[in-house]
């Protein structure tokens, strides 16, 4: 599996298991397979691949570059596999219908912080909902998560997420159905047959449901950002942290364990917690430490089962 100076390089724009779609520094497209089982590129990754005479496929993958980060997920049997590398932002997206789940929010932000990436909240289908920001929303604003309201049908905000995507490469991530296919499509009219036409072209037979996709939002001007689709009922389970992760992803938490009597306080019932002061002040939200307390008590079982 040697990488050799004739290799091209190449950016995985699309991955579909066993076969990716990878593009060239002068933005062609070319369908490849892996060498060997062990490679296993996904959407962001820089490969490195060599043509190849088939029918089925234009070439061949032979290797990957090193990876700034990488965002893992749980499958369908509970095992992490990786979504997407080399991410600037996590973008989660949510409405309210289906309904904004605020835990599962928290915990891909705990995601992102743990990654050190940015993570941005996009409220989407604000064409059918006009009441008030609701109190969970406003508490991770003042946190310093932006939000943008969209509507990927009316097209209001689809200027504030293109402003959030420039200059990196975000994802798209939250439960299925809150339209991130659909923003993605609205910001960029006509990928939508592309993906299309990806799946009609029979090489990659009807797995495009599990594939993630890369799009630059300008083709010729790529600081304008990237954006990655992640779509399928799987996104539905945010990346798995371990326990001790867990106060890294909650920003006050983490500032306020400064007041926290002992080094190694988890803030669950230790004495004189200087997180638990906070709460009891109003300092820190109380729906913020109990999302805590949940994903900690959720990542010691986890791990007590594996
Ligand atoms: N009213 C309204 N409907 C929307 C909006 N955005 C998406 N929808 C609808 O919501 C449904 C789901 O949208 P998708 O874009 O497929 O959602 P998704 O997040 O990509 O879902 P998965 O790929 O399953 O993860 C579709 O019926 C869309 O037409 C919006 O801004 N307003
Ligand atoms: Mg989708
Ligand atoms: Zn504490």
């Amino acid at each position: 599996m040697s990488t050799s100076p004739a290799d091209l390089s190449g950016l995985v724009v699309a991955g579909f298991g066993r076969q990716v779609l990878i593009e060239t520094d002068n933005g062609d497209r070319f369908q490849c397979r892996m060498l060997g089982r062990k490679i296993r590129p996904v959407c962001g990754d820089r490969i490195t691949w060599i043509p190849l005479e088939s029918d089925q496929v234009d070439g061949t993958v032979t290797g990957i570059g090193e990876r700034d980060n990488v965002l893992m997920r749980p499958n369908r049997r509970g095992k992490e596999e990786p979504v997407a590398a080399n991410l600037d932002q996590l973008i989660v997206v949510f409405s309210h219908s289906p309904p904004a789940d605020p835990f599962l929010i928290d915990r891909y932000i705990a995601a992102a912080e743990h990654l050190q990436i940015n993570c941005a909240l996009i409220y989407n289908k604000t064409d059918t909902d006009t009441g008030p920001l609701p109190a969970w929303l406003r508490e991770l604003q003042d946190l310093g998560y932006p939000v943008a309201l969209t509507s990927a049908k009316s097209g209001a905000g689809l200027d504030s997420l293109r402003t959030m995507c420039a200059g990196g490469t975000s994802i798209l991530v939250g439960q299925s159905g809150v339209g991130k296919s659909s923003l993605l499509n609205a910001l960029l009219p006509g990928i939508h047959q592309e993906t299309g036409a990806l799946s009609d072209s029979g090489k990659f037979g009807r797995h495009t449901t599990s594939a993630s996709y890369l799009y630059y939002l300008d083709d010729q001007d790529h600081t304008a950002g990237a954006l990655i689709d992640s779509p399928g009922v799987r996104d539905f389970a945010p990346p798995p942290l371990k326990q001790e992760q867990v106060p890294n992803g909650y920003v006050e938490i983490l500032a306020a364990a400064e007041g926290c009597r002992f080094s190694n306080c988890r803030h669950e019932n230790e004495p004189d917690c200087g997180v638990k002061k906070r709460v009891a002040d109003g300092q820190i939200s109380a729906r913020r430490y109990e999302s805590y307390l949940q994903l900690m008590a959720l990542m010691r079982t986890l791990s007590a089962k594996s």
